[in-house]
């Protein structure tokens, strides 16, 4: 990595906030932030090296590379689980909606060890949900864009089943990086460390690299902040396509949503009122549109009207 790609580091950091701040502040507004100290008592921190790693699961099965088959390290270590738990969910995400299913809940946390360079290029994480990743060993490039901008190099088919991407990390920085310097809405950007961990809020595109041999754990999670979300996600009609983490991806719809109002009668009614509510309070009035960028537009629309009836009359 060229010393330019690591220097832009603009991301809001926080240390001890609130549950009540963090849902405010970025759950809420769906703005990425990174905590630190919030890792501060996990036992993984000092004990997860490489030796420890190998001597708890050397037997268990880890993908390479895109396939996913991490839930036998799971089954495995929930066996060999020691009396202190090694890393526990902060309370920031606590709530968890998606426990309402049961085993039937799609994947939703892994561990991720990889060398320097190595790391995930940019994709928006699955269903609909929101994230959190902890740096337990080595450091993280994090590089993140919000839902309505799509980074450069990466073309996303039209039902957003398909990511076309640079074919390496590397390549989209020596490429496309480059271009997001005269961006207006430039990326957030950050180097998460050992001990510190980032929300990576729902939608947001990101494209994470180790810059050293790292070992991170993360989870995805729906909480009431994008529960709505991801309902509206795992409703779409291509849902077969879309919805990944589980067996049976047409049905989820129905069965999330029974067992959220038999778990949690009236949320779901609750939250749509909200969204409606909150939709209609940032629709602009006609003089606050008329005063932005378009007014030229209505004012040229408005003269040519008038030239045209003055023609006709
Ligand atoms: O730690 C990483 O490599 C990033 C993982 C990631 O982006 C994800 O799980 O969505």
């Amino acid at each position: 990595m060229k010393p330019e790609w690591l220097q832009r580091d603009n991301i809001i950091r926080r240390r001890g906030i609130s549950v009540e701040e963090f849902i405010s502040d970025f759950e809420e507004p769906n703005k990425p932030v990174l905590l630190e100290g919030c890792m501060d008592n996990w036992v993984a921190l000092e004990k997860w090296d490489r030796d420890y790693l190998v001597q708890v699961c050397g037997d268990v099965e880890f993908s390479v590379g895109p396939v996913v088959k991490l839930g036998e390290y799971f089954r495995y270590a929930d066996q060999a689980r020691e009396e202190r738990p090694q890393y526990e969910v902060p309370v920031y995400f606590r709530e968890d909606l998606f426990g309402v299913l049961g085993s039937e809940r799609p994947d939703y946390r892994w561990i991720i060890i990889g060398l320097a360079g190595s790391g995930s290029s940019f994709h928006i994480d699955p269903n609909s949900t929101s994230a959190w990743n902890a740096v337990i060993k080595g450091s993280k490039k994090w590089v993140l864009f919000p839902p309505d901008v799509v980074p450069p190099g990466v073309h996303p088919s039209p039902d957003g089943a398909e990511v076309a991407c640079p074919v390496s990390i590397i390549e989209w920085f020596m490429n496309f990086y480059g271009a997001t310097k005269t961006w207006k809405r430039k990326p957030i950007e950050c180097i998460c460390k050992a001990g510190e961990m980032i929300f990576v809020p729902q939608g947001w595109w990101h494209l994470v690299i180790n810059l050293e041999e790292s070992v991170a754990i993360t989870q995805n999670y729906v909480s009431r902040r994008n529960l709505l979300n991801v309902l509206d996600f795992l409703k779409r009609p291509n849902a077969s396509t879309l919805v990944s983490g589980t067996r049976d991806r047409v049905n989820l719809y129905d069965k999330f949503k029974s067992a959220i109002e038999a778990s949690f009668p009236g949320t779901i009614d609750h939250l749509s009122r909200r969204q409606k509510k909150k939709a209609q309070q940032k629709k602009p009035s006609f003089w606050d549109s008329v005063t932005d960028s378009k007014a030229w537009c209505f004012q040229v629309l408005f003269l040519e009207e008038r030239d045209h009836k003055a023609n006709w009359n």
